[in-house]
């Protein structure tokens, strides 16, 4: 039986429950009229769009029919007996992209405070999971629905062609910000290797908010249910906002970073939420898997001896996540914060949180150009170890293998 999480309102549904939308095609039975549009409450709704308007006239939406053995995903409307292939979400009305409903969905979610490199880093990791790490894992990675297709498309013409950062998330926009869903296909393994095509698909949806920025109820409400949703959480923590890393790059100065909402700070808002949407052991640790990734690890140069796990990529072979590497990256990280902030973040992630690993990462491999900081680097983004935080979260739920290591140690 396949779960759908809703990409728009994170409602969890059956897949064979999802309700139709009739595309009100001419060519209905003979002597049947085509239907006509109808206001949408649910959808005007969600979206905030006047229910009245003409905006919120759409097709009509109707219940899969029951019994009936539906071939291909597609249903006949009851008022004109036009089958349709369009799934929507019984909740929002938000109509699925078409190939969504047939895997499982995986809901990544990625959270940090303003700047800390959130759009950056999902322009880079999308770009990096279609080229390299999907070679590498034998995976691919595809825009799912039209609106992630052209919102990616610009996103990496932006980064790739036109060497343009990301603008700042636009509040205003921030309410419909739509998620980018993604299908990842990737191998099958040992015994479930039965598939017909012998790779598993999962839909992936990444949502870029952060939660400080939505100030109404509504917004936050949603943003709370996208955490809950998700089966892993990727938190950016920014170097820059760090009162020792900022005290020891002199060269930075007037380049750096507004000061925001501190790491731990972040953490904490996210297990109080998590613990409210019952994703908590009762009052104690939260039970979704946290990873901590600190970002920009690129300006850290004067923390990054080389040798250090930190500062080379990953070591993997074989199309299969190195959990050795992982260990090393979290205990050199580990470090690293200590010296800057005396181990408050990691103390406050080891009460709030049964299991976590931390990250360090960079997407652009090199600091904003001193005299054009809105463009990328000259040569491009060279990222570094970008990938890492998503594959852990993908090894945790076996869509990826983890070559175990005698010494490696479980969990954190
Ligand atoms: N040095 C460095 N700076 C970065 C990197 N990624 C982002 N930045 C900087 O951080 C700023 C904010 O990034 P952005 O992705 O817009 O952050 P968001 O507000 O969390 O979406 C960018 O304009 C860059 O100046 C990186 O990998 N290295
Ligand atoms: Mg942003
Ligand atoms: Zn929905
Ligand atoms: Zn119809």
């Amino acid at each position: 039986m396949t779960r759908i999480v809703c990409p728009y309102c994170f409602a969890s549904d059956r897949a064979a429950r999802l309700a139709y939308r009739c595309l009100m095609a001419r060519t209905g039975l003979r002597g049947a009229n085509a239907c006509a549009p109808e206001p949408d409450t649910a959808w005007a709704a969600f979206t905030g769009m006047p229910a009245a308007g003409p905006a919120a006239l759409r097709g009509p939406c109707f219940d899969p029919p029951r019994g009936l053995r539906t071939g291909r995903g597609r249903a006949p409307c009851p008022a004109c007996g036009v089958e349709t292939p369009v799934r929507v979400c019984r909740s929002c009305h938000n109509d699925l992209p078409s190939d969504y409903c047939d895997q499982d969905s995986r809901i990544i979610a990625l959270i940090g405070p303003k700047s800390a490199g959130k759009s950056t880093y999902v322009s880079v990791l999308a770009h990096e999971l279609r080229n390299r790490v999907g070679r590498e894992f034998a995976a691919s990675l595809a825009s799912m629905g039209t609106a992630t297709q052209q919102r990616y498309r610009a996103m990496e013409d932006d980064l790739y062609h036109r060497l343009l950062l990301p603008g700042p998330t636009q509040p205003a926009a921030m309410r419909f910000n739509d998620p980018l869903i993604f299908r990842l296909s990737t191998p099958r393994h040992g015994p479930l290797a039965l598939g017909w095509d012998g790779s598993r698909h999962t839909a992936l949806v990444f949502f870029d908010a952060a939660g400080e920025d939505l100030a109404d109820a509504e917004a936050m409400d949603r943003y709370t249910a996208y955490l809950a949703a998700a089966d892993g959480v990727i938190l950016l923590v920014d170097p820059l906002q760090l009162r020792t890393v900022r005290e020891q790059l002199p060269e930075m100065e007037g380049r750096l970073p507004a000061i925001e909402t501190a790491p731990e700070q972040v953490a904490a808002d996210l297990a109080t939420q998590l613990r409210g949407r019952n994703r908590g052991e009762g009052k104690g640790r939260v039970t979704t898997p946290l990873a901590v990734a600190v970002t920009k690890s690129d300006a850290l140069k004067p923390w990054l001896p080389h040798g250090s796990p930190l500062a080379r990529p990953a070591q993997r072979s074989g199309g299969a996540v190195d959990e050795a590497d992982r260990v090393a990256v979290h205990q050199d990280t580990r470090a690293l914060l200590e010296e800057w902030d005396g181990g408050v973040l990691y103390r406050q992630l080891e009460r709030d949180f049964a299991q976590f690993s931390l990250f360090c990462l960079s997407a652009l491999g090199s600091p904003p150009p001193a005299d054009s900081p809105a463009d990328a680097p000259k040569a491009g983004p060279r990222p570094l170890r970008v990938e890492d935080p998503l594959l852990w979260l993908l090894g945790l739920r076996g869509l990826l293998q983890v070559r175990q290591n005698r010494t490696a140690r479980k969990g954190r």
